[in-house]
């Protein structure tokens, strides 16, 4: 068995796994496996070896980054223009040179210390938009063993693209990977699309692309959860939090400008106002934990949401009903199970997401005999496997959404039922060890097809 090398941000802890993806993989890892991620901790000179770390049921190893890095690589090129880039918000991107060469140099300095633990047989396995260029470093130092990448994240069409001044060299870092996986359908269409503008590509049968002497398989491979073990622990989780008197809709959500936020909170005032009706009998929980709080963007949001939760529940709240309850904090996983599954109505509305696996969560979560009903954003990658069950909705129609959540609101149970069934049956059928599997399984196949062949005489 060929030894797994993970790379990504966050370095898993080495006590019981939380984290999808450490969950996702860690089967892959039993083997001996190896996890390279970010120790975040800043130093002043980072070594030029990996730290090893204790505990866990793989090998885990850590780089650190200076705190200019932390600004110009990490907050820098990959918040503050890869996550907006690939979010459709190219006017939130902030062009600055030294990111670029911050992002080309500590993904340098991490492709030497990754090479220097390599072992003949490894397969790598870099994880999303930190690390695009990891593949090509690896290959300038000679690493010859199988790379793949996948990318959590949206990929952006021809169009935003353009917006970066260095899209030929982002095509490069692409076709390194042998593989090149992504979320859905729709962002392979992208991809490709993007390839076809850069210069000497050449698009080749069966989502192939060629550039210069590489070539790069592109496929999607929507993530998954695990739902037999989310159902679990929805079912043995406490309720309390919900609001006993209303029905429920909830939403959970990094607070990120991709996640539309301020559209559902716009369209859940809009549903008040329209349906007079639903005063005392509906509650929107919002749970928001903050992230990147250093990006100027993350700020605005935050003080966008204060204001209209504020102004939404100055206009309807009563002495005994809170219309939102908006919770800017981190709520333990097994209450969240909870909660989604004592709510009536999930609301998963982003402007632009690779999959958003809370839309996943929230179905798993439902008691099958008496389930709540998913409302679902069309720009959420998970769309192009829940449309069947799901209402899909286009987040930037307030009036629409309010319509979807008073429809929901209202479903008969026959129908809530069979919409469950259908996006229960997805779920069950792609999971995530067949996410697993069915990237580890082409990643194999593209690096085999790339290898010179053996002249059978
Ligand atoms: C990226 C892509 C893609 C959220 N709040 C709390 C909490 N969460 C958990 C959810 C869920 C996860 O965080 C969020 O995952 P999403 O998929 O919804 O979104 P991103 O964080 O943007 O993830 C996305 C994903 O990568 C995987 O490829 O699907 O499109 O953007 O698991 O439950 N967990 C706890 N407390 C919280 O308050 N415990």
């Amino acid at each position: 068995m060929s030894r797994l090398v993970v790379v990504s941000n966050r370095l898993p802890s080495g006590s019981t796994p939380s984290g999808g993806l450490v969950v996702a993989l860690q089967d892959a890892l039993a083997d001996g496996g190896l996890w390279v991620g970010n120790s975040n901790k800043l130093t002043d000179t980072p070594a030029d070896r990996l730290t090893r770390h204790e505990g866990g049921k793989f090998t885990r190893m850590s780089f650190d980054l200076t705190e200019e890095e932390q600004r110009d690589f990490y907050l820098g090129y990959s918040n503050s223009v890869l996550w907006p880039l690939c979010h459709d918000r190219v006017d939130l991107m902030e062009l600055l040179p030294q990111y670029l060469e911050s992002y080309r140099a500590v993904n340098k300095r991490i492709a030497k210390m990754i090479a220097r633990e390599l072992q003949p047989g490894d397969r790598i396995w870099v994880q999303d938009y930190h690390f695009l260029s990891l593949g090509h470093e690896l290959r300038q130092l000679g690493v010859t063993q199988p790379i793949g990448f996948f990318l959590h994240i949206p990929f952006p069409g021809p169009n935003a693209f353009a917006a970066l001044s260095h899209g030929q060299e982002v095509c490069r870092w692409i076709a390194a990977f042998d593989l090149f996986g992504l979320q859905a359908r729709r962002d392979v269409s992208a991809c490709l699309q993007v390839f076809r503008t850069a210069k000497g590509a050449e698009l080749l049968l069966n989502g192939r692309m060629k550039l210069e002497d590489k070539i790069v398989q592109v496929a999607s491979f929507p993530i998954a959860i695990d739902p037999e073990e989310f159902a679990r622990t929805a079912r043995n989780a406490p309720t309390a939090g919900l609001d006993d008197a209303a029905a429920t809709i909830i939403g959970v959500d990094r607070l990120d400008y991709s996640k539309g936020l301020p559209q559902r909170f716009r369209a859940y005032g809009h549903l008040l106002d329209a349906h007079p009706e639903l005063s005392g009998q509906v509650a929107l929980l919002q749970i928001a934990p903050p992230t990147r709080e250093a990006v100027k963007a993350y700020q605005d949001i935050r003080d966008e949401l204060e204001q209209l939760s504020g102004h939404i529940n100055g206009a309807h709240a009563t002495l005994d009903w809170t219309p939102i309850r908006y919770i800017h904090r981190s709520v333990p996983r097994e209450r969240l199970a909870g909660l989604y599954r004592g709510a009536r109505v999930g609301l998963v509305t982003p402007l632009a997401d690779g999959m958003n696996l809370v839309a996943k969560e929230y179905v798993a979560a439902q008691d099958a005999d008496d389930p709540g009903v998913l409302i679902l954003s069309k720009f959420a990658g998970a769309a192009e496997q829940l449309f069947n069950g799901a209402l899909i909705v286009n987040p930037h129609d307030i009036a629409e959404m309010a319509e979807a959540m008073n429809q929901a609101l209202n479903m008969p149970l026959g129908e809530r039922r069979e919409r469950h069934q259908s996006m229960r049956r997805v779920l069950l059928d792609k999971d995530v060890a067949w996410w697993r599997e069915q990237f580890l399984t082409a990643l194999s196949a593209s690096w085999q097809s790339s290898q010179p062949q053996m002249d059978p005489a």
